[in-house]
């Protein structure tokens, strides 16, 4: 007989839940920013009936309250092996490759996400995952330094390592387990005030880099923020003044619009920490480190790899602009002034192949009789969405954007640091510390829209040899 086991969605919906608990404790500006998204979210849909029709008819209003990500960055492959094993019992998967590099960012990443259709509507739980590249550390003193710290570190608990093992085997985690899974799991993600490095070794490693500094001058990869979904961050952003919040400057990704693409973004600063230093003889061993931050997204429809290239080109020409000098009008205005050549209607973005959508069909469509039916299978989607006989709804993006996750980046690691590395995409090398490989995202949503024109075709078919009573 089959063992009961708890679904991973279970368990990820009970660990990203004790996560948010324990942040909530650690960074309070994150209860306040809840509050804030709330109240915005709720107002949003109070005034636009139709968003919320949309969202209970696609069953994502039920995610929105529980919807967030987080992130961490990882100092070993060890870690970054163990985190894909840990994150699969969650039903979490890698997907896609970042490389931050570019940026002057010494990692790169991958997200772990659920990637079905049920699970993401259940609970889309993200974590932003990055790698840091000793390789990029000059210095060859410091770099074999660093890697020695973190060879001494183990960022599991030996708990966890073991119900990781057993899932493994068994195929799953009974309830009890599953409690004890994310509790101990949790350990992983938790903050420690008590650096495992002299203030000396600290000032040497944030010399190379704050972010270097960061990851190797700790026990574990505190988790260093958690972003509630909005559904207008404009008006997040208006408001995080008002309680206290001062949010950068400038909102990351596509412009506001009317049919939301992609993923927009701004975080803010939300602590200094006090840091216990390891003893030595010549310094003092308190100090200060800046690792948590706050940050709120909008999401948007997911685009197919025509419209990505558009976006990616646009908002290239935006910055370029930027290097114009004084004479360049300002950000937001490029931003906005640039983005009129992205179509912005849903019909649009559907017909000229640069948005995906899922395909239902309408109440309309569902009665048709037999003999109609049958016609409305074999005909195109054009036509019977122009019948109204279906519907497209867009797909949400479910991923990140690299320029905006470098602006995240850069903004709570203090703006100037920008060191120069070399661009280089190192997919295999992360893959093979990854022990997978990752997801590539567009064939996800790809799928995703194939499988819902699939369904809809074959419910016309199962109607059109329906005896009539
Ligand atoms: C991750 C920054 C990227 C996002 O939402 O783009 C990110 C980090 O700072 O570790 O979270
Ligand atoms: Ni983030």
């Amino acid at each position: 007989m089959a063992r009961q086991f708890a679904h991973p969605d279970d368990i990820r919906t009970r660990f990203s839940k004790a996560m948010s608990e324990m942040y909530r404790t650690e960074v309070p500006q994150y209860g306040t920013l809840m509050e804030l998204v709330s109240d915005v979210n709720e107002a949003t849909l109070n005034n636009d009936p139709a968003l919320q029709e949309a969202m209970l008819r696609n069953g994502e209003m039920d995610r929105l309250r529980v919807e967030r990500h987080g992130a961490i960055r990882l100092g070993t492959a060890e870690e970054l092996f163990n985190i894909r094993r840990v994150f699969a019992i969650m039903g979490m998967f890698p997907v896609g490759y970042y490389d931050l590099s570019v940026a002057g960012i010494p990692v790169h990443s991958t997200a772990f996400r659920p990637v079905d259709d049920e699970a993401l509507r259940r609970n889309p739980f993200r974590v932003f995952t990055s790698l840091l590249r000793l390789e990029l550390i000059e210095d060859e003193a410091l770099r074999a330094e660093a890697a020695e710290i973190l060879s001494r570190r183990q960022i599991f608990t030996a708990n966890a390592l073991k119900l990781v093992e057993k899932a493994e085997a068994e195929g799953g985690l009974g309830d009890a387990d599953a409690d004890e899974f994310v509790r101990e799991v949790l350990e992983t993600f938790r903050w420690h005030n008590d650096a495992t490095v002299t203030l000396a070794a600290y000032k040497r490693l944030h010399d190379a880099h704050r972010l270097i500094a960061d990851v190797v001058s700790f026990k574990g990869p505190h988790i260093n923020h958690l972003t509630p979904r909005t559904l207008d961050i404009d008006a997040v952003q208006a408001d995080m003044p008002k309680r206290g919040i001062s949010p950068k400057a400038v909102i990351e990704g596509p412009p506001q619009r009317k049919c939301a693409i992609l993923l927009r973004q701004t975080s803010f600063k939300a602590l200094e920490e006090k840091i216990n230093f390891k003893p030595s003889d010549d310094d003092q061993s308190s100090g200060t480190h800046t690792a948590r931050f706050g940050e709120i997204e909008q999401r948007g429809v997911a685009l197919t790899r025509k419209g990505r290239a558009l976006y990616d080109q646009l908002l290239a020409q935006v910055r370029d602009m930027g290097s114009a000098g004084s004479a360049a009008p300002d950000y937001g205005s490029r931003l906005a002034q640039v983005f009129e050549a992205f179509p912005d209607t849903h019909e649009q973005l559907r017909r000229q192949d640069l948005a995906f959508y899922r395909f239902t069909l309408s109440d309309e469509g569902a009665a048709l009789a037999a003999g109609e039916a049958a016609a409305a299978a074999a005909s195109d989607l054009d036509a019977l969405i122009a019948r109204g006989l279906a519907q497209a709804e867009p797909i949400v993006y479910e991923d990140f954007l690299p320029v905006s996750a470098a602006g995240i980046f850069q903004s709570n690691l203090g703006g100037e640091e920008q060191k120069q590395y070399a661009a280089h995409a190192a997919q295999q090398a992360f893959e093979a510390d990854l022990g997978a490989r990752v997801h590539d995202e567009i064939a996800l949503y790809e799928q995703a829209q194939q499988r819902s024109i699939d369904q809809l075709r074959s419910a016309l078919r199962g109607q059109a040899t329906k005896v009539a009573a």
